[in-house]
């Protein structure tokens, strides 16, 4: 018997997930498609100056600059764009389906993808905060600790009432990282990874462990074998600990959304919120810590 079809759904990473899948679900009921809601969430995101993790505001590297990473993908067609190092642009989770859609590549860095940007369209803006320069001058003029340091990414996975699954990152990294480093989040497979025949799922924390695991395409390949969204979270989160114990002391935390719409989370850490949307509810949860596990229906 076919199974019948899915209602909309949308998951995300952090406390600040919930602006964004509340807005994700508004595009979703106005019969918008998952592209449009990750897009759409994650914007909202990254143009507030009060989340230092993202786009406008977020901290800067080093020497004082914001490069921001962001991706996109889509279920239906595994097609996929993203930027990486992307400086001066607000919405770089845009720039990276422009990428997608309007460009024969997957993925711009630096100042390639700055001019293609500028290219279509988009203006060049200042990305730092008053907020966010004094904290940089504090840093520079502190300890300027080369550990990890807290850092969130929004990372969100929609379903749409036709039965498309789409994900997408957006980040400014590791504060005050060195000038071009790269995180998991713009890397397909690693921060996100989309296939309509099974689920989306996106990760957050130290990219520099996730992008060594596949992260995201683990999850969605574990749910392919049969595993509900929490338990592929899990069984992700448990093979990193396996070969890197050392990682229970950093945040690595995934979502994950499948085709009928069921959703789960895990995190190397207990704590982790995430923020859900369905079409009667949105809401913040938080991932019980590694193994133990959440409800992941409504
Ligand atoms: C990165 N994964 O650049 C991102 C940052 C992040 O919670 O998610 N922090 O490594």
């Amino acid at each position: 018997m076919a199974e019948p079809p899915a209602l909309p759904a949308a998951i995300a990473t952090w406390r600040t997930g919930l602006s964004a899948v509340e807005v994700a679900g508004q595009v979703l009921i106005a019969g918008g498609s998952a592209l449009d809601a990750v897009e759409k969430g994650i914007n909202v995101v990254e143009l507030d100056p009060d989340e230092h993790s993202v786009g406008y505001g977020g901290r800067p590297n080093a020497e004082g600059i914001v490069e921001l990473d962001a991706a996109i993908m889509g279920g239906r067609t595994h097609d996929a764009g993203s930027v990486a190092a992307l400086r001066r642009i607000r919405r770089p989770i845009s720039v990276a389906r422009c990428v997608m859609e309007a460009s024969p590549h997957a993925m711009l860095v630096g100042d390639g993808a700055l001019a293609f940007a500028l290219s279509h369209g988009f203006p060049a803006e200042d990305l730092l905060t008053q907020e966010s320069v004094a904290k940089w001058r504090e840093w520079r003029e502190g300890e300027q600790g080369a550990g990890p340091t807290p850092h969130d990414t929004i990372g969100l996975v929609a379903l749409d009432g036709d039965g498309d699954i789409a994900c997408g990152c957006s980040t400014s990294g590791w504060p005050y990282k060195s000038p071009g480093r790269v995180g998991d989040s713009p890397l397909i497979g690693s921060g996100l990874y989309v296939d309509n025949d099974v689920g989306g799922a996106a990760a957050t924390g130290l990219g520099e462990e996730i992008l060594k695991f596949c992260a995201s395409f683990l999850v969605v390949e574990q749910m392919r074998n049969g595993h509900s969204p929490i338990d592929a979270c899990q069984r992700t989160i448990d093979r990193i600990l396996l070969k890197k114990p050392q990682a229970r002391q950093v945040t690595i935390g995934l979502v994950a959304l499948n085709r009928r719409g069921e959703f789960g989370a895990a995190c190397t850490r207990s704590g982790f919120e995430y923020a859900v949307w369905g079409p009667h509810r949105c809401e913040l949860r938080v991932a019980r810590a590694w193994r133990k596990g959440a409800r992941g229906s409504w």
